[in-house]
């Protein structure tokens, strides 16, 4: 049995070690020795070449190294084998971290006092408490859920918006179209941490950041996507923040990336751009994980993180 390790934009040489590492009976290769190559039976993937896994006869399951699934999706030649993603601790952590790391930036007024500083000035600004800020989470999954209760800890009024209906404790939940206008209207600070599927693609748009809450304790919504590129309309925020009726931004994601350097995003003065780190994929934190799945489907064992080919997620 072979598995395929396809890798686009992360070291394949780390992936390929760390898989290696956990699991050092398996033979693990980069190029399939023919695209029909019968000794494929898992393929460990992100971002592969389009109809790379098309005509694999013995293909038993597509393992995604991160958490969304969208890039296995973009290939029209995706065979029909359960396409499992990464459900890890370490991950939800890390996205956890960037999440309240730039929930606290913009509360505590990390801008306004970068640019005192350079200018050697002493104002003290007028700072609302963490139960005055309503975080409205869109997206109430394994990162959603665990950013919302790391934000709780800290005194911050919690809002979710997920697809079905949830109840979590402490959490104002909202689901669906219907639950979507109530949500944005009670967020101060907006997080998005949705997976890009049919529906999500655009969600972001001008209409959305319009029905955001307007007068807030920080002089206006502020919005963080940590989710993917495509579910924001670079324009309409773009549009938002000159019009101030989007007061700053934190985005991590973008349509394109590497975010072109023309950009005009990079150089806007209210807002903070990180290279799609929000969460890495550590290969030695999730490598392990990937090859007990491969061992446990082996015996016979359901696959866990199978994501629903009709939801896209
Ligand atoms: P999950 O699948 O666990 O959660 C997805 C959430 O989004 C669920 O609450 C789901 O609703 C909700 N959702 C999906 N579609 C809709 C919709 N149409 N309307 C409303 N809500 C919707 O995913 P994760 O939390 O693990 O990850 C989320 C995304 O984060 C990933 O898909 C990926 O794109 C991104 N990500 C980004 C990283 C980075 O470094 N920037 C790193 C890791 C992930 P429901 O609960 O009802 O199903
Ligand atoms: C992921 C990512 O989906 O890093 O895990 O974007």
């Amino acid at each position: 049995m072979t598995i395929l390790l396809s890798v686009t934009g992360f070291d394949p040489m780390r992936w390929r070690a760390a898989l290696e590492a956990a699991d050092g009976d398996r033979d693990i290769v980069l190029e399939p020795a023919r695209s029909d190559d019968p000794a494929i039976e898992y393929a460990v993937v992100w971002k592969q070449p389009p109809g790379l896994l098309e005509n694999l006869p013995n293909l038993k399951a597509v393992f995604s190294l991160g958490a969304g699934v969208d890039h296995i999706f973009a290939d029209r030649g995706l065979p029909d084998v359960p396409v499992v993603r990464i459900v890890a601790e370490d991950l939800t952590s890390r996205m956890s971290e960037y999440v309240v790391w730039r929930v606290l930036d913009h509360f505590r007024r990390g801008r306004a006092y970068r640019a005192q500083q350079v200018q050697t000035i002493w104002h003290e600004r007028m700072q609302p408490a963490a139960r005055e800020i309503t975080v409205g989470i869109m997206g109430l999954g394994e990162l959603g859920q665990d950013a919302a209760r790391k934000l709780r800890v800290l005194g911050f009024q919690v809002a979710g918006w997920s697809r079905t209906e949830k109840a979590i404790d402490g959490i104002d939940t909202h689901a669906g179209q219907d639950g979507l206008d109530g949500f944005l209207a009670a967020s101060d600070i907006l997080v998005v941490l949705l997976p890009l599927t049919a529906e999500t693609r655009g969600i972001i748009d001008a209409g959305l950041l319009s029905r955001l809450k307007r007068q807030t304790p920080l002089g206006g919504p502020v919005l963080i996507n940590a989710g993917r590129g495509g579910l924001q309309n670079e324009a309409a925020i773009l549009d938002a923040l000159e019009q101030e009726t989007l007061m700053e931004a934190s985005l991590d994601v973008f349509n394109v990336e590497p975010l072109p350097s023309d950009h005009p995003l990079w150089r806007h003065p209210r807002v903070f751009i990180t290279p799609h780190a929000a969460a890495v994929s550590d290969p030695d934190a999730l490598a392990p994980a990937v090859m007990r799945q491969i061992a446990a489907h082996e015996r016979g064992e359901p696959l866990r993180g199978v994501v629903d080919r009709a939801a896209g997620y």
